[in-house]
């Protein structure tokens, strides 16, 4: 294995942190599962536009790969190898009310936390065999929820082609070909293995075997928050009386992605901000003040459409769920104050 080729604008954090020392150090080292440096750094290899550019396979890659993955997290989250995450997913202590109580700006509110199962490898390291294994203790726990979150498993295998597009379209469903998961082996065996579970309204699904085993997912038309939040919190508590979460005192929730560990959490909303979209230095401004990252209308790697853009937290690890959804908000407010001032 050489040292990669990137080329001089490259810009990912792979590229800033990946020296020709930390390569040598690291390039023949292998964690138990079998997960390499190789692997670890396809994506952002493949995909030199990466941001971040590198997919755990495992929990031990966190500690076995640290001199890359440190620095990594470090300047993505503003977390320091000496720091421990905190957890804190009570609704009670998050206290907020409706940002948009009118409904005149936020189409809709979405929050997702990342779980993987505690005892398999990250999905970028899954056999095709421990892929199925997942699934079907992942859906037999989600067949025993009750109330509010009761609902029905679909595999994407045989799931028809307009059901699937539909659900896509209206940002249910995760999409397909991803180029930076498929580099990193997440689409193999693809569709095998891979579903969403859905309560009867969608205010509640859980995708299997996308990015993360698990992405629990609580979203509702609207601005009201705390009921996505609590909803969700509902949810993740009654998943952990059947299933045990991989999680780590120092990094939290593990994830394939160290862009979601801690929290493994993006709580966002769909908003319409024509005025500031025209401004955009104005809106990076007030973004980067509450920790905010834009994405567009499709999710990650895509463009606004109608002046409609995805705002979410950007840290998820070093902050604690209330903390993240409670800056979203405050975010969130005061990017309606300057639409409406402007
Ligand atoms: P993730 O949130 O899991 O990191 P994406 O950024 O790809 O992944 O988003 C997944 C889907 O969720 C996309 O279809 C996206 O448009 C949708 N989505 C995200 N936030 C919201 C929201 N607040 N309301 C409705 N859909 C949303
Ligand atoms: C990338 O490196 O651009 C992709 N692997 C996606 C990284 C995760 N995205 C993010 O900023 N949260």
């Amino acid at each position: 294995m050489n040292y990669p080729n990137f080329p001089s604008d490259c810009k990912s954090l792979l590229c800033k942190y990946l020296t020709p020392e930390v390569f040598d150090e690291l390039k023949e080292k292998k964690t138990r599962y079998g997960y390499t440096l190789d692997q670890l750094i396809r994506s952002g290899v493949e995909n030199v536009d990466s941001g971040i550019g590198v997919y755990a396979g495992d929990e031990e890659s966190y500690e076995l790969f640290a001199p890359l993955l440190d620095p990594i997290i470090r300047e993505y989250h503003g977390f320091g190898p000496d720091d421990r995450h905190v957890s804190d997913m009570d609704p009670a202590h998050l206290q907020i009310g409706n940002p948009d109580p009118e409904g005149a700006y936020v189409l809709s509110t979405r929050i997702r936390v990342g779980r993987n199962l505690h005892c398999f490898p990250l999905g970028p390291n899954l056999s095709r065999r421990e892929r199925l294994v997942v699934e079907c203790r992942v859906s037999d726990a989600l067949r025993a929820l009750e109330g509010e979150l009761a609902g029905s498993y679909h595999p994407l295998e045989g799931m028809d082609k307009e059901t699937r597009e539909r659900m896509i379209k209206d940002h249910f469903l995760f999409k397909e070909g991803d180029r930076f998961l498929e580099a990193a082996g997440l689409n193999r065996d693809w569709p095998e293995g891979r579903g969403i579970y859905h309560n009867k309204d969608k205010t509640f699904l859980v995708w299997v075997n996308e990015e993360d085993e698990l992405r629990i997912i609580s979203m509702e038309r609207g601005a009201d928050i705390a009921s996505v939040f609590g909803r969700l919190a509902k949810a993740v508590k009654s998943l952990e009386k059947r299933l045990v979460f991989a999680f780590s005192e120092r990094l939290g929730y593990i994830t394939s992605c160290p862009t979601n560990l801690g929290t493994a959490m993006r709580a966002s909303v769909h908003i319409r901000l024509p005025k500031l979209g025209a401004k955009m230095e104005k809106f990076k401004a007030i973004t980067d003040r509450y920790e905010l990252q834009i994405r567009g209308i499709h999710g990650e790697h895509s463009e606004s459409e109608g002046g409609v853009y995805d705002i979410s937290n950007k840290r998820r690890l070093g902050i604690t769920e209330v903390q993240a959804v409670r800056q979203m908000a405050e975010g969130v407010e005061a990017l309606i104050e300057e639409e409406k001032r402007s």
